[in-house]
């Protein structure tokens, strides 16, 4: 077992400057209205850094910066863009430990997952499009003998990329590594609840990318996040988070008509067939580890499985048995490498949650674990941390339905095929969903049939990077992770040359 040192502490292997401001043209830019806002760890609740407040002047500072850089960096080789990512990717290797510390004190997760995840798969994402890049391949047309159609990938120019605070390294790479690797100019706005982290990878990269490429603009959704996505000087938006907001962006990016890739909310159902009881006991071991990952990155996941289905033959062994499970979850320090459980990533989150728990109740759902906020002493006072819980309940529910963004679960059962998938799809959203069993037509048929962009089959939250990652219904629209996205970040150029002698 490791204890890493809080930032600020003897011992420490990361440290924050005491003041962020935006980075814009491969500089520190104070912000135009000279305002701050402090940024609290999670871990203790306690600002440990403050952060440029941005307004529209520094939107159009950020732009200006990535105008000017865009061309040059869209005119490098392929080869060559590829070769900034690889080196992004062995910097990022060099200093993991300082990157899985920056990001667990500052979004309050476990340092475990950081190290082993978060930014494993940050680093992976920068290799996976170096290589995808030099792959990418025009097309031609033969119209006829003497005619052709050429098309080219060409970069967009500058793109907006808008992120949330549950994976901040990890969600501004599966949108940086695609957009420059394209060829494109980026401004990310991160989270106000997690801007620093972010703040620590780039300081470590900046001198492998040209000013300007990567622009890092903070502050707050409505004052920083609404000019970026309101602009026209911008050729896509990108944007992750809640779905109420993605429906806002939309609005703004129609007033100029500009792409957007939306990546929202979800209600994820994680179903349990009858099989997976009576097999093996490796397998109902796999089985009961998926159950838990509700709890995973204290549910802060778009993907959470929170919602878990589970066939009637064998419902109370299977939820006995998953709530045993689920109470053998090591909460604690975040930086602590024994812990799996952390803290929420703020204040705000955390009453979200606890709302829930009271709105769960009040719906008549049985608590059957968890259901508490957890307050520890010490070094811990006043951080964000909440018991791993489990509502058994009906899918009329809130807390079937609601997004809740926190490690609670809820748990019914279904008949048979139709049943659980008619529970899986009957919710908003469509994300993710798991699928457990080792009856292989099952598998397939509920795999198709359930209405979301990922259905993992006997696994969970698993993100490699060559697989496409997006939701249906109000989930999202378009796709992140696999080679696909290069052509997200791209426009078709199409030259129709013809080559015959004869007049027209
Ligand atoms: O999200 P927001 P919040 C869900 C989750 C969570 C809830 C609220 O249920 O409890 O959303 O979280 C920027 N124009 N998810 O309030 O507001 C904002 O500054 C432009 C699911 O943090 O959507 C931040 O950078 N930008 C989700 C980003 O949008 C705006 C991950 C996300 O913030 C803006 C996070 C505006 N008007 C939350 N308003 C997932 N799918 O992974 C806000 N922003």
């Amino acid at each position: 077992m490791t204890r890493y040192a809080a930032p600020g502490t003897e011992g420490a292997i990361v440290s924050y400057e005491s003041r962020y401001d935006h980075w814009i043209g491969g500089a520190y830019v104070p912000p135009a209205r000279g305002q701050y806002f402090e940024n609290p760890s999670p871990v203790n609740g306690r600002p440990f850094t403050e952060i440029a407040r941005g307004t529209e002047a520094d939107v159009e500072r950020a732009l200006d910066a990535a105008h000017a850089a865009a061309p040059a960096w869209g005119a490098v080789s392929a080869a060559d863009r590829a070769t900034v990512l690889n080196r992004i990717a062995d910097r990022m290797e060099q200093h993991l430990e300082e990157l899985a510390v920056a990001e667990s004190w500052e979004n309050g997760k476990p340092v475990r997952e950081t190290l082993a995840a978060d930014i494993p798969l940050a680093i992976d994402h920068f290799r996976y499009f170096a290589g995808a890049l030099r792959a990418q391949e025009g097309s031609l047309s033969e119209i006829d003998e003497d005619t052709v159609a050429y098309h080219f990938h060409e970069p967009l120019g500058v793109v907006a990329q808008i992120i949330p605070w549950n994976f901040p390294i990890l969600m501004a790479v599966w949108k940086l590594a695609p957009a420059l690797a394209a060829g494109n100019a980026v401004v990310l706005k991160p989270a106000e609840q997690t801007p620093a982290s972010i703040h620590v990878w780039m300081s470590l990269v900046a001198d492998l990318l040209p000013p300007g490429v990567v622009n890092i603009l903070n502050g707050f959704g409505a004052e920083a996040g609404k000019p970026l996505a309101s602009s026209p000087r911008v050729a896509k938006i990108a944007f992750t988070g809640e779905t109420s907001t993605g429906r806002l962006i939309m609005q703004y990016a129609s007033e100029n008509l500009k792409p957007v890739t939306l990546e929202l909310g979800g209600k994820s159902p994680n179903l349990f067939f009858d099989d997976v009881w009576a097999l093996d006991d490796d397998f109902r071991d796999k089985a009961l580890e998926g159950f838990t990952m509700f709890a995973l990155n204290q549910g802060e996941v778009c993907t959470c499985p929170s919602r878990a289905l589970i066939q009637r033959g064998h419902y109370n062994e299977f939820l006995e048995a998953g709530i045993a499970r689920t109470e053998q979850i090591v909460p604690g320090h975040p930086l602590d490498t024994n812990t799996m459980i952390g803290a929420q990533a703020s204040d705000e989150q955390l009453k979200k949650i606890l709302s829930y728990l009271e709105i769960g109740q009040q719906e008549g759902a049985k608590v059957l674990t968890g259901g508490q906020r957890v307050e520890y002493g010490g070094e811990l006072e006043g951080g964000y941390y909440v018991q791993p819980t489990i509502f058994e309940g009906d899918n009329r529910m809130r807390v079937f339905q609601e997004e809740i963004f926190g490690p609670v679960l809820a748990v019914t059962s279904f008949s048979d095929f139709d049943e659980g998938i008619g529970l899986a799809n009957d919710t908003l959203y469509g994300l993710g969903a798991g699928v457990w069993t080792r009856d292989t037509n099952t598998a397939y048929r509920a795999g198709r049939a359930i209405k979301a962009g990922r259905v993992w089959t006997n696994c969970y939250h698993a993100y490699p990077a060559h697989a496409a990652f997006g939701g249906y219904k109000q989930s999202g629209i378009g796709r992140e992770n696999h080679k696909m996205m290069l052509e997200h970040y791209q426009q078709t150029k199409n030259l129709l040359v013809s080559y015959s002698p004869k007049r027209l």
